[in-house]
């Protein structure tokens, strides 16, 4: 019934306000700027999928390999019966790791690529069949409330990917403020964060030799033609990253390969060549930092597992700064090592 109701609405899919006026807003400020959330239409979701199995791009296999290693241990510190919210579902490719340990009692997964997230909720149904799944469309950073059926259930916020880091500092303890409002008493966070590493892995990750990062970058211009009746030429605008070592971030930019004028929803712009847009960030912690960031977020860190390489971190946390993590005890509670490694 529910996903009939969700096949129903993609029929009368219309544009999204806010993608018309973050393009028109972010193609007229100065410095330009378009939000990363915008990548993601059905399109855009494919060729985010695509990365995920290329061979520079290390996050994905790493981290679905620390949770392959952790999950049954993060399962016995969750405890059984939460609701499982997913920040950024995608599609829920790990999170099938994850369900497969943790006796969850409903899955919400969230993402603002509709089309994507109802054929990924299609899958998991099939594969967790007894599993009540309550998808929820729409844009986390914003408010979104949760479905009413899970509201008595202890939650656990599930935020792989290292997805936080496409936020900017601010913005990414904001949203994990809210998240922890949203999840309520009691709830606990597992979220992946990438870590700072040498610029000679970090820029083939985002610059591939196949060129399936470029594609995905290059979509937004597509999607604008297509959504925002846009005259953009594709082909006079290049995929360029750039490694931000002082902000610790890999930023992704549309590059303007000569002068070029266009218009969007009937409005003119104009880039000389070499301008660019950037499009994406995607910062990257070290230990301490994200640890601090989640403090700052309003959870708790409880045990953190990485990989053989240091390259990724999944960081189990409990919503309030009250409780000391493990590693910071010295009441001889302390029990688990600082670092969990698992390959
Ligand atoms: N969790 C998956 C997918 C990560 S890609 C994984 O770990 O592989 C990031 C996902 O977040 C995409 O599916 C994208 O559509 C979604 N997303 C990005 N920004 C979002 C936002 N502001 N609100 C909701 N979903 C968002
Ligand atoms: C979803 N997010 C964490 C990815 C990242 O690595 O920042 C998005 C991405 N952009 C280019 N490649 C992958």
């Amino acid at each position: 019934m529910l996903l009939c109701e969700y096949q129903r609405q993609s029929l009368f899919a219309e544009v999204d306000p806010a993608f018309r006026q973050d393009v028109l807003k972010g193609l007229s400020v100065s410095p330009r700027a378009i939000p990363a959330r915008w990548l993601y239409d059905g399109r855009g979701s494919e060729l985010f999928e695509a990365i995920t199995a290329l061979p520079e791009y290390y996050p994905t296999r790493t981290e679905r390999s620390i949770l392959s290693h952790a999950a049954s241990e993060i399962a016995a510190s969750i405890g059984p019966r939460r609701a499982i919210v997913e920040f950024g579902s995608g599609s829920a490719t790990k999170t099938r790791i994850l369900l497969s340990e943790a006796n969850a009692a409903a899955y919400v997964p969230i993402d603002i690529s509709g089309e994507f997230l109802r054929e990924s909720v299609v899958a998991l149904s099939r594969a967790f069949p007894d599993l009540p799944i309550f998808p929820v469309e729409g844009d986390f950073t914003g408010t979104l409330a949760l479905p009413e059926a899970i509201g008595g259930m202890p939650k656990l916020g599930f935020f792989p990917g290292s997805t936080v880091g496409n936020l900017l500092v601010p913005d990414a303890v904001d949203l994990l403020r809210a998240m922890a409002a949203t999840l309520g008493a009691g709830s606990m966070l597992l979220i992946g964060i990438d870590r700072i590493k040498d610029a000679d892995i970090l820029l083939p990750a985002y610059d591939d030799a196949q060129g399936v990062t470029a594609a995905f970058n290059l979509n937004l211009l597509h999607r604008i033609n297509r959504e925002l009746v846009g005259s953009v030429p594709v082909d006079a605008f290049n995929h360029l990253v750039r490694w931000d070592d002082a902000e610790a971030r890999i930023e992704m930019h549309l590059e303007a390969a000569r002068d070029v004028h266009f218009s969007v929803d009937g409005r003119l712009f104009s880039f000389i060549i070499g301008e660019t847009v950037p499009t994406e960030n995607s910062l990257k912690y070290g230990t301490r930092e994200a640890r601090l960031l989640l403090r700052a977020g309003g959870w708790s860190p409880i045990a953190e597992w990485t990989d053989q390489n240091e390259f990724f971190s999944l960081i189990l946390a409990r919503v309030g700064t009250a409780a000391p993590a493990l590693w910071e005890r010295n009441d001889g509670e302390a029990k688990a090592p600082a670092v969990r490694l698992s390959r």
